[in-house]
């Protein structure tokens, strides 16, 4: 077992288009434990951070427009291997190729609006989970049903 922990973002597409419950119930059902949420507007200078690795990309400019046209939903995930175990959920970058049964794959169909952000990495998660939450705002406790799953 491989406790991990992931950032995962619903992005202003998936916000907009109600799709919030439908992605927290996908986590929540695989088995993750969710250990802090909320709903925010990313600033410019948050995304710029977020997206930093995409900076010298085409496509960075629309990248930070995007994130920050609406309302977003962040949630720390935990489990065993959460990081990979949220990516295979998750589904390719392009939802028009993503596999059906994954979240990108079942709601998207382009690269741009593809619904939700996931850590790729553990690094990633290191750089990315402080631009959206402080220590104070995680759950610290067990579930305690851990078992189960
Ligand atoms: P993922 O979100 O699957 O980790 P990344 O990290 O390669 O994908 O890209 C970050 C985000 O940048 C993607 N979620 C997508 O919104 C956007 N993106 C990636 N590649 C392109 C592209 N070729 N054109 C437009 N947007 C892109």
């Amino acid at each position: 077992m491989t406790k991990e922990s992931t950032l995962v973002l619903i992005k202003p597409d998936g916000v907009k288009r109600r799709l919030s419950g439908e992605i927290l119930k996908r986590l929540e059902q695989k088995g993750l434990n969710l250990k802090g949420l909320k709903i925010l507007h990313l600033t410019r200078e948050k995304a710029e951070k977020h997206y930093e690795v995409h900076k010298d990309k085409p496509f960075f400019k629309d990248l930070v427009s995007y994130i920050t046209s609406g309302p977003i939903i962040a949630i720390l995930a935990e489990g065993n291997n959460a990081i990979s175990v949220v990516r295979n959920l998750v589904g390719a970058t392009d939802g028009s190729k993503a596999n059906p049964g994954t979240i990108r794959g079942d709601y998207s169909i382009s690269i741009d609006k593809n619904i939700i952000h996931a850590s790729d990495s553990e690094e990633s998660y290191k750089h990315e989970f402080p631009i959206f939450f402080s220590a104070s705002e995680i759950i610290p406790v067990e579930y305690g049903d851990e078992k189960l799953f």
